[in-house]
């Protein structure tokens, strides 16, 4: 096989490497804390150890697919979005289950992540001239994940859940808020006219570019972040 370079100015290869270094990283940590970790939040723990290694495998993948073509891995990047967002609101069911948290809440939360997700797939790839319209769509379903996270159930039920969860799950409720709203950032910079028709990056190669070092901060951030609060949670609380 030949060997490909990195060019030490090729930021987007330099993210995919360092995501692909960073969730592994993040997964072997998890998996073997699982060992000393309190039997109640052991399945927590495993799912945030399953989130990083996902987005592992995923990473491992697009960063050679990424320097091969220098292209953007999109196909790829949504199929681990929709294995891994689903996952975090099983994090939140799991964390709030002890407080009465029914499996509807996990469906409703589920389903709006997959609503999410589909649509900015159309308006990345099949339909990218209606960009904004999918954006929009797919915004609506994230502020209702938004919603049920800092007003809605999820939000009633960890109250009731002790001082802890309650704490956890408002500072899971700002990774929501703010580290996901990362990735509209992301679709704005990259589609044609994301931001309401107008174009902030005009050159697609640059556009597509400043898109996935976007989204590669936003995973790190939020993957890693998002399980070490679980983590934190379960070493806080037994
Ligand atoms: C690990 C991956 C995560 C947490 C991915 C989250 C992705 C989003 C919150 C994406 C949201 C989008 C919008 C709200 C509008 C534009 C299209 C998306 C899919 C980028």
């Amino acid at each position: 096989m030949e060997h490909l370079k990195i060019a030490s100015d090729n930021y987007v290869a330099f993210t995919f490497f360092i995501g692909t270094m960073a969730m592994m990283a993040a997964s072997v940590f998890f998996f073997f804390e699982l060992g000393n970790t309190n039997q109640k939040w052991r399945t927590s723990v495993l799912v945030s150890g399953l989130i990083t290694f996902i987005a592992a495998v995923h990473y491992y993948y697009m960063r050679g697919y990424n320097l091969a073509t220098g292209d953007s891995p999109t196909f790829f990047r949504y199929v681990d979005w929709i294995l891994t967002v689903p996952l975090m609101c099983v994090e939140f069911y799991l964390i709030t289950k002890k407080a009465g948290a029914k499996i509807s809440l996990l469906w409703k939360l589920i389903l709006a992540s997959l609503v999410m997700l589909v649509t900015g797939y159309f308006g990345e790839t099949i339909d990218r001239g209606s960009s904004v319209m999918w954006g929009v769509i797919s915004g609506a379903a994230y502020f209702y994940i938004a919603y049920l996270v800092w007003f809605g159930e999820v939000a009633n039920l960890a109250q009731t859940a002790g001082k802890q969860v309650a704490k956890a799950t408002r500072v899971l409720a700002w990774f929501v808020l703010v580290g996901w709203a990362i990735y509209p950032l992301g679709y704005i910079l990259g589609t044609p006219g994301g931001l309401f028709g107008i174009q902030l990056v005009s050159d697609p190669a640059a556009a597509s570019h400043a898109m996935d070092i976007v989204y590669n901060i936003a995973d790190a951030i939020n993957k890693i972040g998002f399980g070490l609060v679980i983590y934190t949670l379960s070493r806080n609380e037994d």
